[in-house]
């Protein structure tokens, strides 16, 4: 993974929505019992709601408000990234390979309708549509830390269902060792993928790959929404894999498949860079990256993303009481 330049980034400090507004927000809905899922946001009498307390001349909105229910997979002691830095400081190279790219390129990205396809390896192969992705499950609230292999970090209140559910729907077989994933093919909608430049010399389509066990694990989650809202195109709309142990990079965006099999599948960044990216790539501040330390991070919180300040990086970031367990045994040195 390159790291870029920063003059690229044009993030207004007065664009923040700090985060009390959000909980306030949430707090207010929660309170009018407000379900608007599956009406676009414009369309619902709480649209004005949400004007009061957003800042003006934003473009036109078109993520949905999802409801959700709380979970105890939740950090609600974590402070979050402001929205906006969320939705305007992203890695999707399908769309570029600066931070602000995805967000300047990716507006039009169609994500309605959709299918993402559940085979290989199971007794019930799956394929959901646009509606069933966020009908299918109850949507959960989970507050992650999200550690870029780039040593920079979020927290993000990410919404969705864990991958465990989808899974056990489709009904492992009991020779499925792993589960591969597929973000969508289309060079006319994503630049990145019609020209190798653009899109950072990548192979396309973008895959990924988890062991069963991590993929059935209660942390992994397939998201479909942030910020009370389905998720923006820059994020991985309609829904993508969040991985909050893993470095960003696992976690593969605007998925279209997934595979389950009995041979370790193929991921992106282990093909472009064996040596750099491994396929586990566990967040693990005592294995550095050839070219860079991982021992601490940059966290985007408030205010400029350049003076953000630096923080420790946690072992598993800071999940190692819930997955330490799945890697009894692996010499992570060598597992990176
Ligand atoms: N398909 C696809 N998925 C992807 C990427 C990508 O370039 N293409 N980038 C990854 C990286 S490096 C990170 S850090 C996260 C960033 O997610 P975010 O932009 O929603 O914060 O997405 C991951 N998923
Ligand atoms: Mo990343």
């Amino acid at each position: 993974m390159l790291i870029k330049k920063p003059s690229q980034l044009s993030l207004n400090e007065n664009e923040a929505t700090p985060e009390t507004i959000y909980k306030q927000r949430r707090t207010i809905l929660k309170a009018l019992g407000i379900t608007v899922a599956g009406l676009p946001l414009a369309q619902t009498a709480q649209a004005g709601l949400f004007d009061s307390f957003g800042k003006k001349d934003k473009p036109v909105d078109k993520r949905r408000v999802l409801t959700s229910e709380s979970s105890p997979y939740s950090n609600r002691a974590l402070s979050l990234t402001p929205e906006d830095k969320v939705l305007q400081y992203n890695n999707f190279y399908e769309f570029g390979t600066d931070k602000s790219d995805p967000a300047a390129r990716a507006q039009n990205f169609k994500t309605n309708p959709w299918n993402i396809e559940i085979g290989g390896l199971v007794s019930n192969p799956i394929t959901l549509g646009y509606e069933d992705i966020f009908k299918s499950f109850p949507i959960e609230e989970r507050i992650y830390r999200l550690r870029c292999v780039e040593a920079w970090s979020m927290n993000i209140p990410w919404l969705g269902f864990p991958l465990a559910s989808l899974l056990r729907k489709a009904g492992p077989l009991s020779n499925a060792k792993y589960v591969a994933f597929e973000t969508l093919y289309d060079p006319k909608q994503m630049p990145g993928q019609a020209s190798r430049r653009l899109g950072g010399g990548i192979d396309y389509p973008y895959v990924e790959g988890l062991r069963l066990d991590e993929a059935m694990h209660p942390l992994t989650l397939m998201s479909v929404g942030l910020y009370g809202k389905t998720l923006a195109p820059q994020n991985g709309a309609p829904i993508r894999l969040v991985v909050p142990w893993k470095y960003g990079f696992k976690s593969i965006k605007s998925v279209v498949r997934i595979t389950l099999t009995d041979n370790q599948p193929p991921t992106t960044w282990n093909l472009l860079a064996p040596n750099e990216y491994g396929f586990y790539a566990n967040v693990n501040p005592r294995v550095d990256h050839p070219r860079w330390s991982q021992a601490s991070e940059r966290f985007i919180g408030e205010g400029s993303i350049f003076s953000s300040r630096r923080q420790p990086t946690k072992m598993f970031n800071g999940y190692e009481a819930q997955v330490a367990s799945l890697y009894q045994g692996l010499d992570l040195k060598r597992n990176y």
